[in-house]
């Protein structure tokens, strides 16, 4: 029976446990990379491990979220990024060279390799046909060390790909597409394979937009193969030499497959407040805008601007909307630049934006009260855009710059003719914003640069014999990292200081938890399904961690978010019984007895909610190796004791 290309590359990377569906794997990792607001925690962690060197063939940590330096903390945590960097072999994307996941794809990314990265959308790599997983810090600090990354053999989807997309029609519209029949649920457990004639009419940028967003369905990864458009876009990088032509061998068996005919494809719109609120814009009619902001690691590629350019120029933005571009990274800025395209944005009235998220992480551009905003990103969750009323809709670079002109929700067919824009022949290569680590011999000398709102790992405790606790939280549904650990310019400088940050915790939700989750000293969070979906960020497991969270328990959690909660030592449990959610209220009491040797050696797991006097089956399960990391109370003192054998 023949391989799909993801089971190729995932079996040429296993170095631990066996090669069968469902079960949890360990495959070597070749590449990581870190951005700075996740970054700085897995550094912290890898310098606790007291290894020198990293181990992987590239590492490479990004600047590019915490880029609003409103005090002195964004700019001391790049200042010590940097310095550890320095010290052990990782390579440094300075502020202004990009957003992460597209300097990676320019630069970085290669065929058939593996990439982890303490951010979701690491995906973005697939689009180069590499196996490019998002993960906790700690999972990647581990990475670095030389760990093996722990995954289950997910579910492999087929996307078979017909047709090409019409005119004004873009990747975007694909994914969209894809969530719309799948839902931010739909993922999980799975990574989505891309096959089909359809796929060499997709640049990789465009196959990149894709499996980008495909994070949003809550897959573990996206991945095309490698073909010639691989290796036309690589040449193009002057990175020839890394491509390897790459496919799913043709008897290969998948476990699903979802057939989409690109030709039928029209333009699409998410919804407030979730990506898989996906409709044809042709459904919503002209719907009024105040704010257009068009970048983000999903739509900020060369092409993308340059349609944008050509949609702008010559015209004015909308007297009643605010357009802001963030060009994906300083490649991309510095060639529209040259070629003059920049100035047809600026002439247009547009607020060009440094390379970096930007906006899409509310750093910056929150848009006015209930103001209706439409942007190229890929999560619209409530709250994010730093406005709690915003209303966010993600769209195409093509509908976003026709909308802006127009002042509605465009449908850019409107526009007639769309001319061909082409990938250059040769990107403008200049890496002089990646600064190299200093050689292995000068190393010793490197000095760890570290400001005051630099703050230890939060204590961790091993698993206890038993438990008893109140409930200090009970939420719904499809809980995002971006309800329990808010982002945006406030907070995130605080994301290396674990004890202010946790002030923050759930406040979406409710104001007063973190002062009563740390007043009552140990608790429980109870919570709905798709617990934990969106970002990496450990952040949600470490605040609550350091609030005095023991365990979580859930209709069902998101895949990063329930590795990170093991990392950190809180205990992942699940309803037998969805309808048992409705049988506890916040400030009920739960205990387990023996809970210890219940998850140690599988047994069935009861919590009794001694308030309602009702007994609850739930379960957790757990690997071996997730046990252990339970049992030493997280994945950072699990490894120390590993490396102290
Ligand atoms: C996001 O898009 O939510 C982020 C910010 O990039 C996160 C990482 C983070 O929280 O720092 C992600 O997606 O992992
Ligand atoms: Fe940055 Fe937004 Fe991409 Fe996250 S989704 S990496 S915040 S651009």
């Amino acid at each position: 029976m023949g391989l799909t290309l993801s089971e190729k590359i995932l079996k040429a990377h296993l170095v631990d446990g066996v090669f069968e569906k469902g079960q949890e794997i360990g495959i070597r990792i070749d590449q990581t990379l870190t951005q700075d607001a996740t970054g700085t925690m897995a550094y912290i962690e890898f310098e606790s491990m007291g290894i020198g060197q990293v181990q992987t063939e590239r590492s490479v940590a990004y600047i590019d979220h915490n880029t609003l330096q409103n005090g002195f903390e964004n700019a001391d945590d790049h200042r010590f990024i940097a310095s550890v960097a320095k010290k052990h072999g990782i390579y440094y994307s300075r502020p202004g060279n990009g957003i992460c996941h597209q300097v990676h794809l320019e630069r970085f990314g290669a065929p058939g390799k593996t990439l982890i990265g303490s951010d979701s959308h690491t995906p973005t790599g697939g689009g180069l046909g590499m196996i490019a997983i998002g993960a906790g810090g700690l999972d990647v600090a581990v990475a670095m060390g030389g760990g093996a990354y722990y995954i289950t053999y997910p579910k492999i989807t087929n996307i078979h790909l017909t047709g090409k997309l019409n005119d004004w029609v873009s990747a975007k519209d694909v994914i969209l597409e894809v969530l719309r029949i799948l839902s931010v649920k739909g993922g999980v457990g799975k990574i989505m394979e891309y096959t089909g004639e359809g796929v060499a009419t997709l640049t990789v940028p465009e196959r990149a937009t894709i499996t980008n967003m495909g994070a949003e369905l809550g897959a573990s990864t996206s991945i095309f193969p490698s073909d010639e458009v691989t290796r036309a876009f690589l040449a193009a990088q002057g990175r020839e030499d890394v491509w390897v032509p790459m496919a799913a061998d043709a008897d290969a068996v998948y476990d699903e497959v979802i057939e989409i005919n690109l030709s039928e494809l029209e333009p699409m719109v998410a919804r407030p407040h979730s990506p898989d609120n996906v409709c044809k814009i042709s459904e919503i009619g002209k719907l009024k805008v105040d704010q257009v902001c068009i970048g983000s690691c999903t739509n900020s590629s060369f092409v993308d601007m340059m349609k944008v350019a050509y949609i702008l120029s010559g015209k004015t933005v909308h007297p009643d909307v605010s357009l802001a571009i963030a060009p994906g990274s300083k490649q991309v800025l510095s060639m529209i630049s040259n070629n003059g395209a920049l100035h047809k944005m600026i002439d247009a009235g547009a607020r060009v934006l440094e390379s970096a998220c930007g906006p899409c992480i509310g750093m910056g551009q929150s848009p006015n009260s209930g103001g209706i905003s439409l942007r190229t990103f890929n999560r619209n969750f409530e709250g994010r855009s730093g406005t709690k009323d915003g209303q966010i809709y993600l769209v195409s670079p093509e509908v976003a710059a026709a909308s802006a002109i127009l002042g509605y929700l465009a449908d850019p067919r409107e526009l007639g003719i769309m001319p061909e824009i082409a990938l250059p022949e040769k990107f403008t290569v200049n890496d002089n914003m990646i600064t190299l680590p200093a050689s292995p011999e000068e190393a010793d000398q490197v000095e760890i640069l570290r400001g005051p709102n630099i703050k230890e790992y939060p204590v961790t405790t091993p698993l206890a014999e038993s438990l008893s606790c109140p409930v200090s939280l009970k939420v719904g549904d499809n809980i995002t990292t971006d309800h329990i650990m808010p982002a945006g310019a406030k907070i995130l400088p605080l994301r290396s200081n674990i004890p202010a940050i946790s002030n923050h915790c759930f406040t979406v939700c409710d104001e007063s938890f973190p002062a009563r989750a740390k007043e009552l000293g140990q608790s429980i969070i109870v919570g709905g399904v798709n617990y934990g979906q969106g970002s990496s960020r450990e952040h949600a497991a470490l605040a609550p961690l350091y609030l005095g969270i023991r365990a979580v328990l859930v209709k069902s959690f998101a895949r990063i978010h329930r590795a990170n909660l093991i990392n950190a030592g809180i205990l992942p449990l699940e309803f037998v019984n969805e309808a048992d959610y409705d049988g506890i209220d916040a400030g009920d009491v739960l205990s387990i007895d023996g809970l210890r040797d219940a998850v140690m050696n599988g047994k069935a797991l009861v919590v009794v909610n001694e308030t309602k006097k009702t007994e609850i089956p739930v379960k957790c399960e757990l690997s071996e190796r997730m046990r252990a990391v339970m049992a030493a109370g997280g994945l950072l003192e699990y490894t120390k004791e590993q490396l102290s054998k």
